[in-house]
């Protein structure tokens, strides 16, 4: 099957590459950017929130559909191409050729893998281009930025499977350097205080959201109050990095949590300066789906494929609009009341948030909310004449439930659309279907947990 794919792809006269609008999403349109360049092939790029009817009907051209389309298989029409995604997959087969397609599907739910922890999009996109092209380890660090974009160390407090073997891969090539340190967001884009601040991970509950706390614990630990604002963690000391983690691994204990969950693998860029706001894997995740929620994906594109100067000062001011756009909406939220039903609480923007900023508001209600963990997280927005649903649940209601199925089943028959992972996922349905579809999502959650 692969070396029919490989033949494909390679042969193609007109390469359309498609993929999705996240950090994993971009960092995978970036490796099928390097193969068609070294191919020498003729591509096109198109980065989608979701696909569009007109994006599934093929022709002539030879498509490839990265961190997305599993889900699409079927409404997929005379299609020639390959899918490489770790979405939850509609269909099962290696190769699909109902309704005149010629699809190759990659993807690790086939495989019998976890697509929402072992293997990434970029990851499995890398993985199939390994056998299109062996230099694209060349851009291995990119499937380690995608994957950390994904959130796929979150579990274990490092990547693994397929994703730590292409971290490891990366490791070995010079690329990047793993490391064991604290797991808070933000080593290089944030200062110290702020990561102590709002790490969540597991919270710290006398520091959290509390910067008065954070300043006397950081000056009782010999920093100067005129740096707090700016120092990073990735400015200090090994040695003070240690003893940092130790009294507050001891804060932990003492506030009776996991105190494990602090530190773990770190991935960080070797080819970055150490003063680069992006030298970790995460922050430069965030700086490249900033690039994406902002309109310009390309941007994001030319950094995974090591542009800097100009378009790095370009995708510096993206990130600050980001976080503008993520500030204003955390406002609205802070106005809005999320409504209940059963263990779904749901908040709907109507048209005052973003639509491609869904997903990570509701990721930011349950991490920094305090919601119960049997709880259904759901933000809305309105998408023309469709409300765009992203929900999030937690790792261990995820044990029990896979969401995607949920929400894809939910979805259908209200003339709506639905997908994504065991623990985050997305429906579109007709605006005035949302209550319906709360309902239903609700009537599903109870058959699961009686
Ligand atoms: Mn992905």
């Amino acid at each position: 099957m692969i070396s029919e794919a490989v033949e494909l792809i390679s042969n193609a006269k007109r390469l359309r590459i498609f993929s999705h609008h996240d950090a994993d999403g971009i960092a995978s349109a970036a490796i099928a950017v390097f193969v068609a360049r070294r191919l020498g092939l003729n591509y096109d790029v198109t980065i989608r929130n979701q696909l569009t009817p007109q994006d599934v009907l093929g022709g002539s051209d030879v498509y490839w559909f990265n961190d997305m389309g599993s889900a699409r298989l079927k409404d997929m029409r005379n299609v020639s191409g390959v899918v490489t995604d770790h979405h939850n997959p509609i269909a099962l087969e290696t190769h699909y050729t109902e309704n005149g397609n010629n699809i190759y599907q990659f993807n690790p739910h086939l495989e019998g893998l976890d697509g929402s922890i072992s293997q990434s999009g970029s990851s499995t996109t890398f993985l199939f281009s390994s056998n299109l092209l062996p230099e694209v380890s060349a851009v291995s660090h990119l499937p380690v930025v995608g994957s950390v974009g994904d959130l796929h160390d979150k579990k274990f407090g490092r990547l693994v499977d397929t994703d730590g073997e292409i971290a490891l891969l990366a490791k070995n090539m010079g690329i990047i350097d793993i490391k064991q340190d604290i797991r808070y967001f933000g080593r290089s884009s944030k200062s110290v205080s702020y990561m102590l601040r709002f790490g969540n991970d597991p919270k710290i509950r006398s520091l959290y959201d509390n910067p008065r706390a954070v300043a006397d614990f950081l000056v009782e630990h010999g920093f100067d109050r005129r740096d707090l604002k700016t120092i990073r963690w990735i400015d200090l000391e090994p040695e003070k990095r240690e003893e940092l983690i130790t009294d507050i691994k001891g804060i932990l204990e003492r506030e009776g949590q996991d105190s494990s969950r602090l530190t773990g693998e770190v991935y960080e860029l070797n080819g970055e300066p150490k003063s680069s706001m992006v030298k970790d894997a995460r922050d430069f995740s965030s700086l490249v789906n900033a690039t994406s929620r902002k309109g310009k994906p390309d941007v994001g594109i030319r950094l995974c494929l090591f542009e800097r100067g100009n378009t790095m000062t370009e995708a510096l001011q993206l990130y600050s609009d980001h976080l503008d756009s993520l500030r204003n909406a955390s406002r609205i939220l802070d106005g809005i009341e999320g409504k209940s039903v059963g263990n779904v609480l749901y908040y709907d923007f109507g048209n005052a948030l973003e639509n491609n900023i869904t997903g990570t508001i509701a990721t930011r209600i349950i991490t920094h909310k305090k919601v119960p963990n049997s709880s259904v997280i759901m933000v809305m927005a309105n998408l023309g004449s469709m409300k765009k649903i992203s929900a999030r649940i937690s790792l261990e209601l995820s044990e029990k439930v896979e969401l995607s199925l949920l929400f894809r089943q939910a979805a259908s028959g209200l003339g709506g659309t639905g997908g994504g992972h065991r623990n985050a996922a997305g429906a579109i349905v007709p605006i005035g279907k949302e209550g319906e579809f709360v309902e239903r999502v609700n009537e599903l959650m109870k058959n699961i947990s009686t």
